[in-house]
């Protein structure tokens, strides 16, 4: 099973994003998000074998929980895999404690874990041809609702998301 930990936009959140997204493909060409695919990702795991989904949850469950914070997006840009973002100018306080949190979970379960910093980020565009320019947007209220444990199952059309488990 290919997995990974996330956080899902409200409605008029990812409404938002997913009209930001379409404004700009119109420069950075790409493939635009569907607003209900939208996501933060906290962890990606990749293949985990199925026989380790208890140990997963268990770390999920251990997790501090969330209560609706806001993480304020206020910046866009491009990276040079195609990948058009949406993420903030401000650390995330509850965040960097989550994913750390989420880090040591997973480390101690002994999964592997990301060497790479962590850049909050939500994905608007991929595949874009041309590289966005780091830019301010209108600020948009990301609130922090749940942690959710997702299975993405590549297919021809794009990745499919399934969510297996949510906290709280
Ligand atoms: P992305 O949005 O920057 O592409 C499911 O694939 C989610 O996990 C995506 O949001 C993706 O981030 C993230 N992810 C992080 N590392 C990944 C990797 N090595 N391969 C695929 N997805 C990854």
């Amino acid at each position: 099973m290919r997995l990974f930990f996330a956080i899902i936009p409200d409605k008029s959140t990812s409404v938002s994003l997913h009209a930001n997204g379409n404004l700009l493909a119109k420069h950075s060409r790409g493939h635009v998000v569907a607003a209900e695919r939208l996501h933060l990702t906290l962890a990606f795991l990749g293949e985990v074998a199925p026989e380790r989904l208890d140990e997963l949850l268990a770390v999920g469950e251990r997790l501090p929980l969330l209560a609706g914070e806001v993480w304020t997006i206020d910046r866009v840009g491009g990276w040079p895999n195609g990948i058009v973002w949406a993420g903030s100018s401000q650390p995330c306080l509850v965040l960097s404690e989550l994913v750390a949190a989420l880090q040591q979970g997973l480390a101690q379960a002994g999964f592997p874990t990301e060497t790479r910093p962590y850049v909050p980020h939500v994905t608007l565009l991929r595949r874009a041809r041309h590289r966005l320019p780091p830019q301010d947007i209108s600020p948009l209220p990301f609130v922090l609702r749940r942690v959710l444990l997702m299975e993405s199952t590549l297919t021809p059309q794009g990745p499919q998301y399934r969510e297996l488990r949510r906290w709280p």
